[in-house]
């Protein structure tokens, strides 16, 4: 992970060596590092009954979940991980590339059968 940054870092500082005044090169870069950092994150909003995004982008490695009950009293669980929040709060989990499914852990009404979203590592 931290080996990826630095790697994109000595490329930002390469191409802004190598395009002197492009800076239009400069600012794709500081976009994309912007966005590897942000996506090993995962916010997610429920409200009752769907989560805010149907599918929810992580890159693999270490991946903070964090959840808000916009509306009811909502959780989480990720099949195949250890995550789980009840309520709002924050899970942390080492994850491998692939799809998961995230459920509502908590049994909040008539919709809760409904409440699924995905979740892909890359
Ligand atoms: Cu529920």
């Amino acid at each position: 992970m931290k080996k990826k940054l630095i790697g994109l870092m000595l490329l930002a500082l390469v191409l802004v060596l190598v395009a002197c005044g492009g800076n239009e090169d400069v600012t794709e870069i500081e976009n994309q590092s912007g966005d590897n950092v942000s996506s090993s994150e995962v916010n997610l909003v429920a409200s009752n009954w769907d989560f805010d995004e149907d599918t929810y982008i992580a890159d693999a490695g270490d991946v903070t979940f964090n959840l808000t009950n916009e509306e009811g009293h909502h959780g989480i669980m990720i099949d195949g991980t250890d995550v789980e929040i009840d309520g709002e709060g924050s899970a942390r989990a080492s994850l491998e590339p692939g799809e998961y499914t995230i459920y509502c852990s908590i049994p909040c009404g008539e919709g809760h059968d409904d409440m699924e979203a995905t979740l892909v590592v890359e």
